[in-house]
């Protein structure tokens, strides 16, 4: 996507978030959330709220949330870090600010450096994967595409990009032969994950990484499908992301003025 696109798009979405914001819902993680369907962590108290995002540490190589879609298509799931930040598109280059005491820091965000994110229907069925997007080691799960259009639970899995949601066989849920920006769909529509191959590649800058995954069409709950607002049409993708980005940008600024390409 073409800078220019970016960056006119941030405001725009800024406001919309600003407008869902007021009575969305942010879940965090309580203990560790499991790596198995009957081990996920679900979402509470179950109510009808948007549910904005989920936050926590990785402990082990997956923690796997059970989570209510709204369906439409409408759902989409991603993550930043500071060091996303530091590789965005519009960033100014940022690299030498990047060390461990930024990421360190109070004021910054995830310390997750390379996660991935796959979702499953309520059986275990594989729906759709991503490892890396827009150029960062953080992954996006967009809407439209192969978000589902029915709502209803479904599993939502953060894993350490080096492991695998397999199957009782062992046998990968997504096929691993890709390149890794790519966001791809089942190898078998008919296997349901049993757990996460172990994870070689934890990459925690200190101590226990943690993680923020941003939420579209999500709520905590099954009572009460929400009502689509206006703001929702314009997800057609990567509103959480950009969503997230904006609002971790606009975060960021209060700390370290951000440039931006002077033919904006
Ligand atoms: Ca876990
Ligand atoms: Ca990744």
């Amino acid at each position: 996507m073409k800078k220019i696109t970016w960056l006119t798009t941030i405001p725009v979405l800024v406001a919309v978030l600003s407008s869902n914001r007021a009575h969305a819902f942010t879940f965090t993680q309580v203990g560790d959330a499991g790596e198995t369907l009957n081990t996920a962590q679900v979402i509470s108290p179950a109510s009808s709220q948007p549910l904005d995002a989920i936050s926590g540490t990785l402990i082990g190589n997956a923690d796997v949330f059970k989570i209510y879609l709204t369906g439409g298509q409408n759902f989409s799931a991603s993550t930043v870090s500071n060091y996303t930040l530091n590789q965005l598109p519009g960033a100014i280059a940022q690299a030498e600010n990047y060390n461990a005491a930024n990421l360190l820091s109070p004021t910054k965000v995830d310390t997750l450096l390379d996660p991935a994110l796959a979702l499953f229907d309520s059986t275990g069925k594989g729906i759709y994967s991503n490892d890396n997007s827009f150029g960062s080691a953080q992954p996006t799960l967009t809407s439209a595409g192969l978000s589902p259009t029915q709502s209803g639970y479904y599993y939502l899995a953060i894993f350490n990009s080096g492991s695998l949601p397999v199957d009782a066989s062992t046998n990968p849920i997504f096929p691993t032969n890709l390149t890794q920006d790519q966001e791809i769909g089942p190898t078998n529509p008919n296997s349901s994950f049993t757990g996460f191959t172990s994870s070689s590649t934890i990459n925690p800058v200190q101590g226990i990484p943690n993680y923020t995954i941003f939420l579209t069409g999500a709520q905590a709950g099954a009572q009460a499908a929400a009502i689509p607002e206006p703001s929702s049409m314009l997800g057609i993708w990567a509103v959480g992301a950009l969503g997230a980005v904006a609002f971790l940008k606009k975060e960021k600024q209060q700390h370290k003025p951000v440039k931006f390409d002077s033919n904006v």
